[in-house]
């Protein structure tokens, strides 16, 4: 059966990869405001791909509050994780709980199911850029980049890129955008201003999530997860309108 396995994978582990070479959009980082941007534009038919460095998805959701296997959201910013079918419990303040694992899934989930594609195990250590627009991403294996081995990278198109890459911004460096790193913590503020500083830094390329807050120095928030999902939102409501221009 050895001899069937590996032509299967091979095939179509390639066919997948091929497809991904050619996206309207790449959001670069599976965590919540990259599942969430993804979910909104593939929701609107447009052909998205996510990738991601990790095994895993969720970011750095899926470790709650200090490894304590819970989320809090505001309730008026929870409307996604309502639709995606994540259980929520009202607790003070206006303030809902939830299990992160089962938002990270329940996200990717809606996310795969509405049409678009995770890759994972592949890190951006670049950007395609033609006349000061940025079209796509640099990729190679993780594990390559972990083994400081010197390999050649791929490239991917699209006509949009998201860095969703969390504190880092790494595409957002990467694309030679100032990046001021996250400020102290103000949980209330840090919600509201994530959402303000998604938008377009250069031609092509969206920031959303908490790298928006960290080239503007923005609060941070901790365990508390509507603004990144408002944000994942805005930044597919904004790539929608142009794409749709
Ligand atoms: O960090 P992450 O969850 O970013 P986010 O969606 O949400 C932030 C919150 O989780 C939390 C917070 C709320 O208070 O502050 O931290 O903005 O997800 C970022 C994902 O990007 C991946 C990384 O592994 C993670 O899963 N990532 C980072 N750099 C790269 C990358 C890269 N160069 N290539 C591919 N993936």
């Amino acid at each position: 059966m050895e001899r069937e396995i590996t032509p299967i994978v091979l095939r179509e582990g390639y066919e997948f990869i091929n497809d991904c070479s050619e996206s309207d959009v790449i959001v670069v980082g599976a965590g919540p405001a990259g599942l969430t941007c993804a979910y909104e534009l593939a929701k609107s038919d447009v052909d998205v791909t996510i990738v991601e460095r990790k095994l895993y998805v969720g970011g750095g959701m899926t470790g709650g509050g200090m490894l304590f296997p819970a989320g809090v959201i505001m309730e008026e910013t929870a409307e996604v994780l309502e639709e995606v079918g994540v259980e929520l419990r009202p607790a003070e303040a206006g303030l809902l709980a939830f299990n992160p694992v089962e938002a990270a899934i329940k996200l990717a989930n809606a996310a795969l199911e509405a049409g678009a594609r995770i890759l994972v195990g592949i890190e951006v250590e670049d950007v395609i850029e033609r006349r000061g627009r940025v079209c796509g991403v640099v990729v190679n294996w993780t594990a390559v980049k972990a083994a400081n081995m010197h390999v050649d990278p791929l490239a991917l198109e699209a006509e949009y890129t998201v860095d969703a890459t969390g504190h880092e911004a790494a595409v957002c460096k990467l694309a030679g955008i100032e990046v001021k790193g996250e400020g102290p913590m103000w949980a209330e503020r840090g919600e509201e201003l994530v959402v303000k500083h998604t938008q377009e830094v250069k031609p092509g390329l969206f920031v959303a999530g908490m790298a928006a807050s960290a080239v503007k120095g923005a609060y941070r928030m901790g365990p508390i997860f509507g603004g990144m999902l408002e944000s994942g939102k805005k930044a597919a409501e904004e790539i929608l309108e142009r794409l749709t221009e």
